[in-house]
């Protein structure tokens, strides 16, 4: 398998750039609006692990080439596990790879900013909501097209759905599959902010880069704890509120961005 670093080929199935600090990775499967294959998925979680690896990475920013995001799973795609039957083995596929995917997003060391380009379908959509920040082209578009292949949202969507957007929304988006507008999720809180499909990449990696900026391991944390929230009491909340500030406070970025308040001047971050 190919290395996936930043000088990837246009024609890769992840293309990998590097803009300073931001590792841009764009699904390269224009054709079938960014479907995922196996070696797709491959290529994908190599690449988010060497992003992970890389120290002078400080955010990724994901999007897709063409007109589409990613339409979720590449219904054709021959390399799908099959049971003894010869039917696909679909729990090995999602083992395989939508799951290791969902985490890895959730878990990554740095920020992930998703830039919407066009539809995401089925695992595409739950994909860009595993993703810490994301933005939409007003032309975008988001499906649950799962129930139409007589299966349930997967990828995290079971449980992102209600997390993100409440019970009534995420079921019925998910029962119905229906096609739900960029400005539709920004309002259901799917995602964080519409914008202009001309202005999309340049603000998505702008603001990957304000990320890229900031003190990558607060900001991390900070994930870590909202996430944790949801299965704490508000007791055990405020408990690990206070180790993970003690352990930030002990850091170089703390007294980093005290010393800048103080100096009147731009922090320096550089904790990872
Ligand atoms: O193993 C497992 O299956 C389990 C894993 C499940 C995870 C999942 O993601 S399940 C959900 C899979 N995705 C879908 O069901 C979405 C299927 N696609 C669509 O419904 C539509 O393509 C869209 C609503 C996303 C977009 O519609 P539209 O009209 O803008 O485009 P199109 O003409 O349908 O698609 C353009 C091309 O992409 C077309 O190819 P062609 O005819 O030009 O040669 C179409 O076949 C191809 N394409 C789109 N989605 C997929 C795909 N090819 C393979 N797999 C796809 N998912």
């Amino acid at each position: 398998m190919p290395d996936p670093t930043p000088s990837s080929s246009q024609d890769a199935l992840i293309q990998v750039a590097q803009r300073g600090t931001v590792r841009v990775l764009t699904l390269n499967r224009p054709d079938t609006l960014n479907s995922f294959t196996q070696d797709m998925h491959a290529k994908m979680r190599a690449a988010l692990e060497a992003a992970a690896d890389d120290s002078s990475v400080r955010a990724v920013l994901i999007t897709g080439a063409g007109r589409g995001f990613c339409a979720g799973q590449d219904l054709n795609d021959p390399g799908l596990a099959v049971d003894a039957d010869g039917r696909p083995d679909i729990a090995a596929v999602i083992e395989a790879n939508y799951r290791p995917l969902a985490l890895r997003l959730q878990s990554m060391p740095v920020p992930v900013v998703c830039a919407v380009n066009g539809v995401a379908a089925g695992a595409g959509a739950n994909l860009a909501f595993c993703c810490d920040i994301v933005l939409a082209a007003r032309s975008a578009s988001f499906i649950q097209a799962f129930s139409k292949i007589a299966l349930i949202p997967d990828c995290g969507g079971t449980w992102l759905l209600p997390r993100l957007a409440g019970r009534a929304r995420g079921l019925a988006l998910a029962l119905t599959g229906d096609k739900l507008s960029a400005v539709d999720a920004e309002r259901f809180g799917l995602i964080w902010q519409v914008v202009d499909d001309a202005e999309l990449q340049a603000q998505a990696l702008a603001l990957a880069h304000r990320l890229a900026a900031m003190p990558t391991r607060a900001l991390v944390a900070t994930r870590e704890a909202l996430d944790a929230s949801s299965s704490l009491s508000l007791a055990d909340a405020l408990s690990l509120e206070a180790r993970v500030q003690g352990e930030l406070g002990g850091a170089g970025d703390f007294a980093e961005g005290v010393a800048a308040f103080r100096q009147k001047r731009p922090a320096v971050f550089k904790d990872r």
